[in-house]
């Protein structure tokens, strides 16, 4: 027992000397970096981001009072008993559809721009309790939606309108305070594990506002208070991304489904989306990745009679071209006046969930040798081989020593192999680094033919999947070959990649 006491006053001495006068000073001996972690390439993800783009793929659902009057954007007038579902809502039916088509969650639409809301909100009587029957004044999508999704194991978030043509108050700074920003207050209680809020753009202009009509302009940076928004929504929901004016994630910007082969999640403040949605900027100075709202459908939004969905293969290719280019992908799939997905849409989602079972979930990279040409140096906790990258766990990663910006990474397999997709992870959690890559092929393992070179390999990101015959249309034939080899001809920094997985 002395001699312990002995020892400590000992080690004490040697972290503690005395500095003058009976002051201590802390002398930190630790090595600053034990596990030889690499430093962030900034700007990185908040965490609720990451964990916001681990979502990858989730579903949209426009329904509300359009889909009785059959327009796309309301003019805020309609009368309430429009709103008459033909039977009870079924929220849990459409989130059924999504996780068999392998989404990861949905996105209800609560308040479109007509203002009718499809819950029994304090802040206007605009609402379902005054619809026009039984069904009508029993909805209450937040609170089923939510239900639905937690019971599923499914994220889930809610739609709702900034742009509101009903309220006489729109347009002032009541209709913030005391309607849109509490409708948001309201929509947080109905869960607190949120993902993701969607506040649409789409602002201003004419409307009902309450009888008085005419047009009506904001300024959309300000007017909507978005930081105070953000904080109150945070508090309740630390998960929840504020998607558009919310600042969190950015629109993709064309709605047809794809993203830029070249895909950066920095940005700046003043990008437009509409010219550089798609593509994010290499040196932006904030995270803000890419979100791609499509329709699964040929008409609108909303439930339209003879509507069809796209084809499964069609769909299929717009999954590859978000989410196999850095960005999320939310897709929309209509409830008819049943408040249910028609069977076509259903059909057609379940279709194109086995196209991406079948064709992007055989990994042939773990059977194969893997060979690197630099490992970075282990630290005591951490290691960073090239085993990382195929071992099925998101947290570990291969990565080279600092200031190694380009590197081969080669799988080589026994026999030969027919590959067709070949998909990459970085480990964002500390920035997008890869700005330049190529894939060669090899028969033997000695002579190397360049792929996709019609494709920009420029941007990884958090995932990218590249067709190997260059078409994101054309599943085909694949190529025979033995070994495949990844090499990074740039980065920012030292790269660090998460996954490498061959299809
Ligand atoms: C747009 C809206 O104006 C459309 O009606 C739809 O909700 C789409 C997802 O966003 O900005």
């Amino acid at each position: 027992m002395k001699k312990t006491y002995k020892s400590f006053l000992l080690m004490l001495g040697v972290l503690l000397p005395l500095n003058g006068w009976g002051q201590l000073q802390v002398v930190n001996e630790a090595p600053a970096n034990p596990d030889n972690e690499p430093v962030e390439v900034h700007p990185v993800p908040h965490p609720r981001q990451l964990k916001w783009q681990e979502t990858e793929f989730y579903a949209f659902f426009h329904y509300g009072m359009n889909t009785y009057t059959g327009l796309e954007w309301g003019n805020g007038d309609e009368n309430r008993a429009t709103f008459a579902p033909t039977a009870a809502p079924n929220p849990r039916q459409w989130l059924e559809v999504a996780k068999a088509a392998g989404m990861r969650g949905g996105i209800a639409v609560v308040k479109h721009h007509d203002g009718f809301c499809l819950w029994p909100t304090e802040t206007t009587d605009h609402n379902v309790t005054n619809s026009g029957n039984a069904f009508g004044r029993e909805t209450n999508i937040p609170r089923d939606f939510a239900a639905a999704a937690q019971d599923l194991g499914l994220k889930y978030g809610f739609y709702i309108s900034p742009w509101d043509r009903n309220s006489k108050w729109y347009g002032t700074d009541k209709y913030v305070k005391d309607v849109f920003l509490r409708q948001c207050a309201e929509l947080a209680q109905y869960g607190t594990d949120q993902f993701e809020m969607w506040f649409d753009g789409a602002n201003g202009g004419t409307g009902y506002y309450g009888g008085e009509g005419g047009n009506r302009s904001i300024d959309r940076a300000t007017y909507y208070d978005v930081p105070n928004l953000r904080d109150s929504v945070h508090k309740v929901c630390p998960d929840c991304v504020l998607w558009g004016v919310g600042g969190e994630a950015r629109w993709i910007g064309n709605e047809a489904g794809w993203a830029g082969q070249t895909n950066w999640s920095p940005e700046n403040r003043d990008y437009s989306p509409e010219n550089n949605g798609m593509y994010g900027t290499e040196n932006g100075w904030f995270w803000l990745p890419g979100e791609s709202d499509a329709k699964a459908t040929n008409r609108g939004w909303f439930y339209h009679d003879g509507e069809s969905p796209l084809s499964a293969e069609r769909l299929f290719q717009m999954y590859l071209e978000t989410v196999g280019r850095n960005a999320t992908l939310i897709l929309n799939i209509p409830p008819n006046k049943a408040g249910v997905l028609p069977e076509a849409s259903v059909d057609a989602l379940k279709g194109m969930g086995k196209l991406v079972t079948d064709r992007l979930t055989h990994d042939l990279a773990p059977k194969a040798k893997i060979a690197v040409t630099e490992t970075r140096k282990a630290g005591a906790k951490r290691n960073y081989k090239a085993k990382n990258m195929t071992d099925g766990n998101k947290n570990t990663y291969w990565a080279t020593n600092d200031g190694t910006v380009s590197a081969t990474i080669t799988l080589t397999w026994k026999k030969q192999q027919t590959l067709r997709y070949v998909e990459l992870m970085e480990y964002i959690a500390k920035g997008q680094r890869v700005r330049r890559f190529h894939i060669e092929t090899s028969d033997d393992g000695t002579t190397w033919t360049r792929r996709v070179s019609n494709v920009e390999t420029t941007t990884i990101g958090y995932k990218r999947i590249i067709p190997l015959n260059g078409a994101t249309d054309n599943y085909g034939d694949g190529f025979k070959a033995k070994a495949v080899r990844i090499v990074i001809d740039d980065s920012k920094a030292c790269p660090l990649i998460s996954k490498l997985a061959v299809y």
